[in-house]
């Protein structure tokens, strides 16, 4: 039977209620109460609507545009719909109810149907309120844990994984994350870095004129590039997180590839270092003191429940040399620092700012806020091998800051 969604096109809201009555037929909708909306939060490249019905069926439909919303000049293919969803399943595979259910996803119209998770908030908004989370570093520990180390060479069968990095080789998402994570906030080279004009000064400086920083982090790129460690997410900010009190969702894996996995266990630290900021800017003392312990805790859960489960899970026999463990898991804490601090310096002064630090009004404040992950971000690149517990990575924030104080 012909459809008109046997052809792309970008549908708009107008669109998704026909489009989910012919896609989603899991659910029993009735027709006639349906209502469809653009949700208020949204991310950097795709449209979502949600869709209810006055029965109680809801879902999201997330669709690829040709062009992202963040600049019109970037294309990435639209088949990042299909790698966001078969990664979602994969991870609910790994990481049980730790991700929102996919009703279904259409490689002609580049967009699924996702669980409906409104009655969640997204992370980054949460932490814009100062909110407390106590179960967040268990959960995110356990979700990090799980997806890593099930999809390494360490659990998988090595054919298996092999038809997994074929499957989700993604050159345009990483293309992206290789620019802009990778190279651009050292060098500009793209001429399209949002530096906060008054920081340029010690921007320049710091990220563009220290050849030391640049070899740390060329050596970063190319690991990112070349070691297919694990199926990471690729993009695990707290705008790709849902929480609540009781629970916690991980979301948005178009960046999902095989790369290392310290890229996925570094961003969370960062983006945790985002929330205190702002915290900071708005002294909020109970909220700043929470990321520090989340930060610590979220680090040695990961520690704790990586070599409980390296123990339980591992197949490969020659990871269960003696000494192997111990050797993996600080590549994996080298590679948490070293991300950690790319993503810091990334969102700082890359195309993609966070506004944990973009909407702090006052200018010292801001500067602050900046110059602490400037610093924190190189503490964690020139010094990868140091940060061996979740105190290290946690003290490395109050360093930052009282670097930071002194330069202003
Ligand atoms: C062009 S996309 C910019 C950023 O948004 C995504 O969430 C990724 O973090 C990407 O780097
Ligand atoms: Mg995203």
């Amino acid at each position: 039977m012909m459809s008109r969604f046997d052809h792309y096109f970008q549908m708009n809201v107008d669109d998704v209620i026909e489009y989910t009555l012919e896609k989603a037929t899991e659910i029993d909708w009735d027709r006639d109460s349906m209502e469809a909306v653009v949700p208020d939060s949204h991310g950097n490249l795709n449209y979502v609507y949600r869709i209810w019905d006055g029965k109680g069926h809801s879902l999201y439909i997330k669709q690829a545009g040709t062009e992202t919303r963040i600049s019109k000049d970037m294309k990435p293919s639209k088949d990042r719909n299909r790698l966001e969803s078969e990664i979602i399943m994969l991870e609910d595979k790994f990481a049980p109810g730790m991700v929102p259910h996919i009703y279904f996803f259409d490689t002609v119209m580049c967009a699924c149907g996702m669980e409906d998770c409104s009655d969640f908030m997204v992370m980054r908004d949460a932490m814009l309120r100062h909110e407390i989370f106590p179960r967040f570093a268990d959960d995110i520990s356990t979700f990090m844990v799980e997806t890593l180390l099930l999809s390494s060479d360490l659990v998988m069968d090595h054919k298996e994984k092999k038809e997994l990095i074929r499957k989700f080789i993604s050159p345009d998402l990483c293309d992206i994350t290789e620019k802009l994570v990778l190279m651009e906030p050292y060098n500009d080279l793209n001429q399209r870095n949002n530096v906060f004009a008054p920081n340029a000064d010690f921007i320049e400086q710091e990220l563009y004129n220290d050849p030391a920083l640049h070899l740390e982090v060329a050596k970063l790129k190319f690991k990112f590039m070349t070691d297919a460690q694990a199926l990471m997410h690729g993009d695990l900010h707290t705008g790709s997180i849902f929480i609540r009190q009781d629970a916690t969702k991980v979301f948005d894996s178009e960046f999902g590839t095989y790369a290392p996995m310290g890229y996925d266990v570094g961003n969370v630290v960062a983006n945790l270092i985002f929330a205190y900021d702002n915290g900071l800017a708005a002294g909020a003392t109970a909220f700043c003191d929470w990321i520090l312990e989340t930060i610590e805790k979220t680090m040695d859960l990961f520690i704790e429940k990586f070599s409980k489960r390296f123990d339980e899970a591992v197949t490969e026999p020659m990871a269960k040399v003696a000494g192997f463990k111990e050797w993996y898991m600080e590549g994996i804490l080298n590679d948490t620092a070293g991300y950690a601090g790319t993503e810091l310096h990334r969102r700082t002064v890359g195309m993609a700012n966070v506004v944990d630090v973009t909407s702090i009004a006052d200018e010292q404040k801001r500067l602050l806020a900046e110059r602490i992950n400037i610093f924190a971000g190189k503490d964690y690149i020139m010094h990868q091998s140091s940060f061996r517990t979740g105190a290290d990575f946690a003290a490395a924030v109050t360093k930052a800051k009282e670097a930071a104080e002194k330069t202003l």
